[in-house]
């Protein structure tokens, strides 16, 4: 089966409401015809969504939560709960960034919780996992991407995971301007897709969708998307841009 390639925008702490709607009207017009050969998400943040999703009436564009609680109620001062966005609008709720790992406690097992309480809000999870410099240095890529994939998708069933999107970010590409090439994506994307095979069947390691995430620019999108396990790109920087976002949406078409 044919993947369809999918691009989101992580807008991360940026883009005030009004900053919101304006980059919106402008990703409208350059992307308005791309719909059939990618799917494309913007995350903004959670105070963006309810007027994004007004904004965004027949526009080709899915929303997405940038995190999200793993309860669907409660006292948790602060917190937004998976029903809470998909009542909003959004399709998917990105979990485990490695930010919300690094700053904001985040485990393979809170990941694994809020993919299934992603799951139970009929949204469907984009799952980061990427390793550090230390970890790719000392040759361990490979056995933490391993453990974040198994951790996160613990208790999944293979016909959940074959909609899923995984995300392979490696930290060290992140923001920093210093993206992987395409032979380290390929050869990551390709072991987890490999260990989605061996922890469930071949179809759903068919089917199963990995972006690559960490300093995706205009100028290494192309060579990034046309990796053969490299389904769509996590952008973060350069989504903020809509010229720039437009033209990697382009470069996966
Ligand atoms: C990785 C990515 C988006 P950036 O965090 O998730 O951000 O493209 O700025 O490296």
């Amino acid at each position: 089966a044919r993947r369809r390639k999918i691009v989101a925008g992580n807008w991360k702490m940026n883009k005030t409401v009004p900053e919101a709607l304006a980059l919106v009207r402008e990703l409208r017009g350059p992307l308005s015809s791309v719909g059939d050969v990618v799917e494309v998400v913007l995350a903004p943040p959670f105070v963006a969504l309810q007027p994004l999703h007004v904004a965004l009436e027949g526009a080709p564009f899915q929303l997405a939560g940038q995190n999200c609680h793993w309860e669907a109620s409660g006292a948790f001062t602060g917190e937004v709960s998976a029903p809470m966005l998909a009542e909003l609008g959004c399709a998917y709720v990105i979990v485990g960034h490695s930010e919300r790992r690094q700053l904001f406690g985040e485990t393979d097992e809170t990941v694994n919780k809020k993919a299934r309480a992603v799951r139970d809000a009929k949204m469907t999870p984009i799952i980061c996992v990427g390793e550090t410099l230390v970890e790719r240095e000392s040759d361990r890529t490979l056995e933490v991407v391993e453990r974040q994939v198994r951790g996160a998708l613990a208790g999944f069933e293979a016909k959940e995971v074959a909609g899923f999107v995984l995300a392979y970010e490696p930290v060290w590409a992140i923001g920093t301007g210093r993206n992987a090439s395409s032979a380290q994506a390929q050869e990551v994307h390709a072991a987890i897709r490999g260990l989605v095979g061996r922890l469930y069947d071949g179809e759903t390691a068919g089917r199963v969708r990995i972006q690559y995430g960490g300093s995706v620019k205009p100028d290494n999108a192309a060579e990034l998307l046309g990796q053969p396990d490299v389904d769509g790109a996590l952008v973060g920087g350069a989504s903020l841009k809509a010229g720039d976002f437009a033209a990697i949406v382009k470069a996966a078409t």
